[in-house]
């Protein structure tokens, strides 16, 4: 992606392999519907009808009818009701020829939309564009959706967005009861705390401090958590609906400390009037490894999506760039010549186009950002001096 980002662990660890995937055993034969339903009489039954004789096959002629018309009925509704039930955002998105992309829309470096322009750019936003480049070959053909904190798993669940990436920690909470499903982690984050310079040098000078964050996020149930856990009895935490808010009352003095996923708050400390007066202390309170999610229950959707993120993560390790891609193409090396479509049935069986990886690479490079700052967006969280690790 062309946010050149820092994160804690290489992602690479974490992409399945692409290898053999071949259309062979992943083409699935439907199973045996319908055999031995029409047509086929059983020895027995046809015997107690002859016994009946034709007056009564011809008194309930009118009966049988209608039992078929309505067994007729019952599976055409059957049918029709699978088939809506089946139906897979894939499908619908690829039916409207844009994808409708939830993102943060005030987050410097993940999403961020410039008023000026009205452009998103970032991180997640990257991931909204390599999945249109993937699906329709132009990664503008998305319409973004700002969403926060509180609303963001409503919107997929009640299919208002198609996907959301937007700066969102996996949970088992969050898998388990609300309706979503995740994708793959892009980056893995923890959560930190920012004071400003002199107030404190480490966590354990904060025990009498008020904490900032967000509402409806992790991160109020970390910094809740920990302070119990320290028992720290003149802590408080003070929430806020969003991290501009959060930011505007840590900047104010209404709290001694901003907490929020470390590269967020290397974000916000970007837009302050004077960064080199903000700190973010070393310590990592919590993992918080950030992914896509989509409505629960859509695999085909979530594997198209899925094996979308894990190919710029497969590029990465291939080596492959927005700049070297042309060689590539010239590869003899089969799982290369496979990963890129130009043999085997990759995007096929995804349900997607044959060279969807190189559409995707073409568009928005792969997961380290090497490629261009294109959509590195303003003031993009990729030089922090006082990051730890
Ligand atoms: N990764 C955490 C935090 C996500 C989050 O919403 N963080 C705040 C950071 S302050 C944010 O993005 N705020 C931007 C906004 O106001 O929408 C989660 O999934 O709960």
């Amino acid at each position: 992606m062309s946010v050149r980002i820092w994160r804690f662990l290489p992602l690479t660890l974490f992409a399945p392999s692409f290898l053999g995937l071949s259309s062979g055993h992943l083409a699935g034969r439907p199973p045996g519907l319908g055999v031995g339903m029409r047509g086929s009489k059983t020895a027995h039954s046809s015997a107690v009808d002859a016994r009946r004789g034709s007056r009564y096959n011809r008194r309930d002629k009118g009966g049988d009818m209608n039992r078929k018309w309505l067994l007729g009925l019952i599976l055409v509704l059957f049918g029709l009701s699978g088939a809506l039930a089946q139906q897979s955002r894939l499908d619908v998105v690829k039916g409207r020829g844009r994808l409708v992309c939830g993102v943060n829309a005030v987050l410097p470096g993940f999403g961020f939309l410039d008023q000026k322009t009205g452009r998103y750019t970032g991180f997640d936003v990257e991931f909204c564009r390599a999945v249109a480049a993937a699906l329709f070959g132009d990664p503008d053909k998305v319409d973004y959706v700002p969403l926060d904190a509180r609303v963001r798993f409503q919107a997929v669940q009640n299919g208002e967005v198609d996907v959301a990436f937007r700066n969102t920690t996996v949970t088992a909470n969050r898998d388990g009861a609300l309706g979503v499903d995740f994708l793959p982690v892009t980056f893995y984050d923890g959560q930190g705390v920012m004071v400003k310079k002199g107030r404190a040098n480490s966590l354990r000078e904060l025990q009498d401090a008020t904490f900032c964050t967000t509402q409806g996020t992790t991160n109020e149930k970390n910094i809740t958590d920990y302070i119990r856990a320290q028992k720290w009895r003149n802590a408080k935490v003070l929430t806020f609906e969003d991290g501009a808010k959060v930011m505007n009352a840590f900047l104010q003095g209404r709290c001694d400390a901003f907490t929020a996923d470390k590269s967020q708050l290397v974000g916000f400390r970007a837009t302050a009037p004077k960064p080199e007066e903000l700190v973010i202390l070393k310590e990592t309170i919590s993992k918080e490894p950030l992914a896509g999610f989509v409505r629960e229950n859509d695999s085909r959707w979530r594997d198209a999506l899925s094996w979308i993120v894990y190919a710029t993560i497969q590029a990465e390790e291939y080596g492959i760039t927005q700049k070297n891609l042309d060689q590539f193409l010239k590869s003899e090396v089969p799982e290369i010549r496979r990963f890129l479509g130009l043999e085997g049935t990759l995007g096929q069986d995804l349900g997607l186009p044959r060279d969807f990886v190189v559409r995707v690479i073409r568009a928005v490079g792969n997961s380290t950002g090497r490629s261009t700052t294109a959509s590195s967006g303003p003031r993009a969280p990729s030089t922090s001096p006082v990051l730890a690790p």
